[in-house]
């Protein structure tokens, strides 16, 4: 008997349908809830299924010293001190978390502080200089201190001729330890704009200084322009026939004078990177020194460098041992550059800086004369 077409027809229709809807049941049990809330074991990660690990227990790490970067900067400033505080970031402080003080003597507007500020997780408080901690105090005769800026600038001495310069020598000498903003602090670690860190800095330096007794740390030394510090040393011997008690016995005199102290061999700790005891510039001792080399007004009728009198203060008021080399920070404030000679220091620092052009053993280095000590 002939099956008629139409029953074909029908009978494939059906087939059809039951195709269809079977095909839905089971594309629906794949994409269903319970499906995604239990992948295979050889699914890969889905992106919301990490759990969320707070970024500070990763990194902050049990113990911290009471210690914090100091920037003293402009406005203007800007550039070069978001790409210094990247470098020690990504160098350091991404895993310690250290706050930041930025000083200056005018406001710091709000650009600055919100181009500054999305750089770190760490604390960072913006800072107004008060009015006297940065001009010049009423003692200095201003005509004598703007003929003397004249003459400098006509020998081209180096910053010769800015006053604001050397507001920033003296107030680096004499006044950042006693901004309210630092005073909750002991120890800083100094950084300028455009400075770079070439290494990771593996073990915590402000620990360090802390826990071996150090007052004062340095990477690179050099000797000072003889016509910024004419009378600093005759005033600094003033100073120390005054009050001999203030030489320590175990001193680093030999760092800068090369015959018992008669003169100044121009040897000073290259005071951009510095990391120090706050203790010490606060002390009685450093005190009473930075009040006399002020009443002297050679920061203003010289060009007295923070460098040599920070220098020459740590070289012989605190015993040598207090005085530290960090060999293994990696450091560049252009033009010069100290990197880790030491082929493994330079591998585990995973550094940016070349070894043969570190300005360690450079002719106008320091440094063979600290070995010596
Ligand atoms: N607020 C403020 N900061 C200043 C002023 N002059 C210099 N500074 C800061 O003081 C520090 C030293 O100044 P620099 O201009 O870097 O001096 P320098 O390192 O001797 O010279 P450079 O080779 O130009 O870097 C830096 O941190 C500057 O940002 C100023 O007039 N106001
Ligand atoms: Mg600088």
């Amino acid at each position: 008997m002939a099956i008629p077409i139409r029953n074909v027809l029908i009978v494939l229709v059906l087939l059809a349908v039951l195709f269809v809807t079977f095909s839905i049941h089971n594309n629906n049990t794949l994409i269903s809830p319970k499906s995604f809330a239990t992948p295979s074991v050889d699914s890969p990660p889905l992106p919301d299924s990490t759990p969320e690990i707070p970024h500070t227990t990763l990194h902050v790490p049990p113990e911290r010293a009471n210690a914090t970067f100091a920037i003293l900067c402009r406005n203007s400033d800007i550039d070069g001190v978001i790409q210094s505080v990247r470098s020690i970031e990504d160098r350091f402080n991404r895993n310690h978390g250290y706050p930041y003080v930025f000083l200056n003597e005018e406001a710091f507007d709000d650009e600055f502080k919100r181009r500054v500020s999305v750089l770190s997780s760490a604390q960072m408080e913006f800072g107004l200089i008060p009015h006297d901690h940065w001009y010049a105090p009423s003692w200095i005769d201003e005509q004598k201190a703007a003929a003397a800026r004249q003459k400098m600038e006509e020998d081209q001495v180096i910053y010769g001729g800015s006053l604001s310069y050397r507001n920033m020598c003296r107030f680096n000498s004499g006044f950042f330890f006693r901004h309210p903003l630092l005073q909750k602090y002991r120890y800083y670690w100094r950084v300028e704009p455009w400075v770079h860190f070439h290494c990771d800095i593996s073990s915590d330096p402000f620990l360090f200084m802390q826990n071996n007794n150090k007052s004062y740390g340095f990477t690179i030394s050099m000797y000072e322009f003889q016509s910024t510090i004419v009378t600093l040393w005759d005033t600094v011997k003033e100073f120390a026939r005054a009050n001999p008690k203030t030489i320590h016995p175990d001193n680093a005199l030999a760092f800068v004078s090369d015959d018992g102290g008669s003169n100044f061999n121009m040897c000073h700790f290259w005071s951009n990177f510095e990391i120090a005891d706050m203790d010490f510039w606060r002390g009685e001792t450093y005190m009473s020194f930075f009040e006399f080399l002020d009443r002297a007004g050679g920061f203003y009728y010289e060009r007295w460098g923070d460098a040599p009198v920070h220098s020459i203060a740590a070289s012989l008021f605190l015993p040598r041992s207090s005085i530290h080399f960090f060999e293994e920070i990696g450091y560049e404030h252009p033009p010069y550059t100290h990197c880790p000679v030491d082929k493994q220091r330079w591998l585990d620092g995973r550094c940016s800086c070349n070894p043969e052009n570190s300005f360690d053993y450079d002719g106008y280095s320091c440094l063979r004369r600290w070995d010596s000590l």
